[in-house]
């Protein structure tokens, strides 16, 4: 499998985090590709130009960190990231990816905004962002659900807290936040972080 990807995305360290985690890592060679270049070998497998995108054994490709990490997760028989059937358990870690899938998007449009000249309607944008990510992790931190085995969303929310600390070192977002802060302090010491951390 070809991966392509640049070490900043934090969906991509997603994808990586589920790969190590279900020990696939040995099987997937790494591409950079920059997509704002839209470089050819990119743009062969995926007209959007984004990374992750994932191309399989077979050739064809995975475009989507969800759908990446869902194909990985289909081929490891009995694995626990992501139960395959249906049901509550499958619907509640869906449930909390999203929200941290969704951190990481308001903190992928902050970043993109911050490197454009300020103006007042990009900084609202850019406290809308701010505010988002806040609510959000004040709902990780007031849930009960932070502690237990590294399942999909566990692995999108490290890999989101990651990004905040990769690009907005300044933050502070674990002021107010203890139990979220001890919870990805451990989380990050785990194979599946630590081989994983961004690079610019
Ligand atoms: N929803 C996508 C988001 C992927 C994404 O936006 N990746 C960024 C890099 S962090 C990208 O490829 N940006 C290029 C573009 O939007 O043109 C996923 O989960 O994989």
């Amino acid at each position: 499998m070809k991966l392509f990807m640049v070490g900043a995305s934090p969906y991509a360290r997603k994808v990586r985090a589920v790969g190590v985690t279900l020990g696939l890592t040995d099987g997937i060679e790494i591409v950079i590709a920059n997509p704002h270049e839209r470089p050819a070998e990119l743009l062969r497998h995926n007209p959007l130009s984004k990374v992750p995108t994932l191309v399989a054994d077979d050739g064809e490709a995975i475009v989507d960190s969800l759908s990446i990490c869902e194909y990985l997760c289909s081929l490891v028989e009995g694995q626990t990231v992501l139960p395959v059937s249906p049901g509550p358990e499958r619907r509640r870690i869906l449930f909390r990816h999203d929200l941290a899938h969704g951190v990481m998007d308001c903190g992928v449009v902050r970043r993109v905004e911050s490197l454009k000249a300020e103006e007042p309607d990009r900084m609202d944008w850019m406290a809308r962002q701010v505010a988002t990510i806040g609510r959000v992790l004040d709902w990780f931190e007031a849930s009960d659900a932070l502690h237990g085995p590294m399942t999909l969303d566990r692995l999108t929310l490290a890999s989101a807290l990651g990004f905040l600390d990769f690009r907005f070192p300044d933050d502070g977002w674990r002021n107010s936040r203890p139990r979220l802060s001890d919870w990805y302090a451990e989380a990050a010491k785990l194979p599946a972080l630590a081989e994983t951390e961004p690079f610019a």
